[in-house]
């Protein structure tokens, strides 16, 4: 894999200005995981910003890897959020950032107790994508959500041509995207079981949610109250949050979570969505590529005996080892 061409420093950058409008900007994906996560920190805090939506291949095309984009992070990746035109990188610190800043009510969102940060700031990173998270799918619940996403990838890239794809061969910093989203449009879901390196991603990602999510499931019932913390909505839940969307965008939230087999995961999850915040952040972002995988993944799963046998076997239940 080729790194991007310059890695930016996490957190606020005072040193880098770019021009800007209002005083928070926000270069956003619709879909992004990293994206949901800061649009729906900004909806709680009620920070108003400016938005910039930057295109994946997986909603249209590569403008993450233009110049305009890559002026703004070299990395290529989003969200990007500046504050009076300084950067702030990566997505669990821009959150962060918000959320300790003037404009937003400090309490809402962070624990005034040293012990609740530190317990939330670990929710925090057991929720945070890192680099190269298909192999690391162990290390949080954010690093196995990429693999559960691979069926919706596969449908969603049936909107997009292969002439668009294929630019990443030329110019995308991670070559093994566009060969991943060439295969997955070949194949489609078959992908799964023609491509054993397809088929180990979903499979150790699946093995590693669950654990995630027994681990989630054990935090949320020791607490007396409905939040991580208990009866306070932090970052943390800002960040789980979008883990489980993602979940139910790639139809596999039901087989994750059900009141039978994870109840205060279920519980939680029905109270996040009840919040203003996930209106105003995720679902008025609803994607129509995204909304097209959806369907198609639902309608594929109940017509086509494979499909379903791949979410039940794949997903379903927690895999063995190896
Ligand atoms: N650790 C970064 C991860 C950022 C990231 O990987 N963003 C993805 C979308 S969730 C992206 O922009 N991918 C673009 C690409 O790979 O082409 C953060 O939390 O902000």
């Amino acid at each position: 894999m080729r790194q991007p061409e310059k890695a930016t420093r996490a957190g606020l950058c005072k040193e880098i200005s770019f021009s800007f409008e209002q005083p928070f900007e926000l270069y956003h994906n619709a879909f992004s995981l990293c994206s949901m996560k800061v649009r729906l920190c900004l909806s709680e805090l009620a920070i108003p910003y400016k938005s910039h939506h930057i295109d994946l291949i997986e909603t249209g095309f590569y403008e993450n890897i233009r110049r305009d984009f890559k002026h703004i992070n070299p990395g290529c990746t989003v969200p990007v959020l500046l504050h009076n035109g300084h950067p702030v990188y990566e997505s669990h610190e821009q959150i962060r950032y918000a959320a300790s800043q003037p404009e937003a009510d400090v309490k809402t969102l962070l624990p005034d107790d040293a012990q609740k940060r530190a317990i939330m700031d670990r929710w925090i990173d057991l929720s945070s994508l890192t680099d190269n998270p298909l192999e690391n799918t162990h290390l949080s619940a954010g690093n196995a959500v990429p693999g559960q996403t691979l069926p919706l990838f596969t449908t969603m890239i049936e909107k997009i041509p292969y002439y668009r794809i294929a630019e990443g061969f030329l110019r995308h910093f991670d070559k093994r995207r566009p060969a991943m989203f060439c295969a997955m449009k070949f194949f489609g879901l078959d992908v799964f079981n023609k491509v054993e390196l397809m088929k180990n991603a979903l499979r150790a990602s699946s093995r590693n949610m669950h654990r995630h999510l027994d681990e989630f499931e054990r935090q949320l019932a020791s607490e007396s109250g409905t939040w991580i913390l208990g009866k306070q909505f932090t970052l943390a839940d800002v960040s789980w949050c979008v883990i489980f969307e993602r979940l139910r965008q790639a139809e596999s939230l039901e087989l994750f979570v059900t009141p039978n087999n994870r109840p205060a995961c279920h519980a939680w999850w029905l109270a996040c969505i009840a919040r203003p915040s996930y209106q105003q952040a995720i679902t008025a972002h609803e994607h129509p590529i995204v909304l097209h995988g959806s369907h198609r993944l639902r309608a594929l799963k109940e017509t086509e005996p494979a499909v379903a046998a791949l979410y039940a076997e794949q997903i379903g239940r927690p895999m063995n080892e190896g």
